[in-house]
């Protein structure tokens, strides 16, 4: 009897491979500099859908492990993480991961550039981007203090090229009493002849293997909130490798994310020093906020595009009902939904990088300025929910298959669970979009330059079909906004960013003549203000 074989889904060169980006670069950077990183971004493409991918399928049921003591009793605390994080902590090192976007080669569009490479890098990795966000995360806010002693103890540690030298930070918020509300945290700070010694818990630290981490803490004396903690960096081991009195309690059992050792600590007089002054510990660390809520964009559309790589490629293999899926209408027009809401996802996280790139050599405009500050909140919220929905269709896309583990498959929905839920939830996010828009004292005024932005990307488009969708979702956004007040305008947050997100993504696909995409997202809906 002959067996039938099912054919699995490969994947190709991941740069080559992929329309969008490709088509995205050659839009937004002058013909020299795309010639100029093409080389980097094949390269990178080249891992992830060959050494990189291979090595994660192989990975699959490592995790990382916590050693407390050693043989003789003494507490060594010590993590150990999985082959393929090995390798691709070398990877991202070597190949510029976090550097790129400090070396400055192309000037703002490095930023672009940086994001590419992270873009291609991250689905193979399994969220290794989190340590990587929050090492560009710690780069950026150590350089924006100004504090020129951690700048240079530091920095060079956290954008350099070399493995032997890169050390990677952690971002340590999270306690028990302050997830979001992260003015309630309780650890210490307390001051003796050897600078600031910190104590307390904190309840989910990421990546706990970083040789440094940025965290809060309030100066003994200082008022409750935000504003009385103070802003730290404290490295996490002494020159023998042992804990800088820290203790690693336990991993977390998450639902994904397992390949990220995430850790509950109870900080015992651990040494650290200011960055920028005893108070506004929240403030300050917002540069680190921002970056990994980019991080978290740029995952997003990663994951979804990983997910739409290997459905669309197993669509030209399976055959059912008499021909390969890739023929089946229905399925055809599943995969554009998909399609279409990635490729809106991709357009928004990296126009955010463009601008995020403009801040970084201060080449940005105060309009520009305020509408990254808007935009950030508004590209992370409304991307993680689109890659929950797109990776759970993806699974669905692969029938029963997709919901078999050694596929390789399930954990592209399990690792988007999450994007919706570390770095700010939805509702946070919303809730911080609104303070965003207000934050020159006017949410009318701070919607106003939205909207200028917006209405030029569609500006001289004669689809006015398209147009016009663009232009009543943000003229019921603004109606929403002046006459929604106190607890219906909290209520209504939500659904007005998620309305914000989802149309920026139409103008900007609009913008790009990417009306395909353009079209299925403005008919899927993209105001769901009510
Ligand atoms: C895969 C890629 C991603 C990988 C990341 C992996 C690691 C993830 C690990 C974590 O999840 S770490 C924990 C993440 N936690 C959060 O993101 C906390 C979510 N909560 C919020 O964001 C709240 O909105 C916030 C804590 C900021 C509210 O706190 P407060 O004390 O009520 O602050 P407030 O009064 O809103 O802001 C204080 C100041 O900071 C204000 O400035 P002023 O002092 O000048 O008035 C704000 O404008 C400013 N600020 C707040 N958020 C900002 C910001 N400025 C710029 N950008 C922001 N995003």
């Amino acid at each position: 009897m002959a067996e039938f074989k099912q054919s699995p889904p490969v994947l190709k060169n991941q740069y080559d491979d992929d329309r969008v980006l490709r088509s995205y670069l050659s839009r937004v950077l002058p013909p020299d500099v795309l010639t100029d990183i093409h080389e980097s971004l094949s390269e990178m493409g080249r891992l992830a859908g060959g050494e990189l991918y291979e090595l994660q399928l192989a990975d699959r049921l490592n995790e990382p492990t916590l050693t407390q003591w050693d043989a003789w009793g003494t507490r060594i605390d010590k993590i150990e993480v999985t082959p393929l994080w090995q390798r691709a902590e070398r990877i991202a090192a070597e190949h510029g991961v976090v550097a790129t976007a400090y070396e400055q080669k192309h000037g703002s569009l490095s930023r672009v550039h940086q994001c590419a490479l992270a873009y291609l890098f991250t689905p193979s990795t399994d969220i290794y981007s989190c340590p990587l966000a929050m090492t560009d995360g710690a780069a950026r806010t150590l350089l924006n203090s100004g504090n020129q002693e951690l700048i240079d103890r530091a920095v060079p540690h956290l954008i350099t090229r070399d493995p032997k030298e890169f050390w990677t930070a952690g971002q340590w918020m999270t306690e028990l009493t302050g997830g979001s509300d992260v003015g309630l945290s309780e650890t210490v700070a307390k001051q003796d002849a050897t600078g600031y010694r910190l104590y307390g818990r904190k309840w989910f630290t990421s990546a706990i293997a970083s040789q440094m981490a940025l965290t809060l803490a309030r100066p003994e004396g200082n008022p409750p909130g935000g504003r009385g903690l103070a802003l730290f960096y404290l490295e996490t081991r002494d020159e023998h490798g042992r804990p800088r009195n820290i203790q690693i309690n336990r991993l977390k059992d998450k639902l994904g994310t397992r390949k990220v050792p995430t850790a509950e600590l109870t900080l015992d007089g651990t040494p650290a020093q200011l960055v920028k002054g005893p108070t506004d510990g929240v403030r300050n660390i917002a540069p680190l906020l921002n970056i990994t809520r980019l991080w978290n964009g740029i995952s997003a559309v990663a994951l979804m595009r990983r997910g739409l790589a290997l459905s669309f490629d197993y669509a030209s293999k399976r055959v059912a009902f008499g021909a390969p899926l890739c023929e089946k209408p229905l399925h055809v027009d599943t995969l554009a939904t998909l399609q279409a809401e990635f490729e809106g996802a991709f357009q928004l996280a990296f126009y955010v990088a463009q601008l995020t790139g403009k801040t970084e050599t201060r080449e940005i405009s105060d309009d520009d300025a305020l509408l990254l500050r808007v935009l950030t909140p508004i590209m992370k919220l409304t991307t993680a929910k689109q890659a929950v929905l797109v990776t759970s269709e993806v699974l669905e896309s692969f029938g029963g298959a997709g919901y078999v583990e050694d596929t390789g498959l399930p954990v592209l929905l399990r690792d988007s669970q999450v994007l919706p839920i570390w770095e700010g939830t939805t509702n946070v996010l919303a809730l911080d979009t609104l303070r965003a828009l207000q934050s020159d004292g006017d949410a009318q005024r701070g919607l106003q330059r939205f909207q200028r932005v917006v209405i030029n990307c569609v500006d001289g488009v004669n689809d006015s079909a398209l147009v016009n969708v663009v232009r009543s979702a943000l003229d019921h956004a603004a109606s929403w906004l002046a006459d929604a007040q106190g607890d219906a305008r909290e209520a209504g947050a939500r659904r007005f960013s998620l309305t914000l997100g989802r149309t920026i993504e139409l103008a900007l696909l609009i913008k790009h003549e990417s009306l395909q995409a353009a079209r299925r997202l403005a008919s899927l809906g993209v105001d769901v203000i009510f």
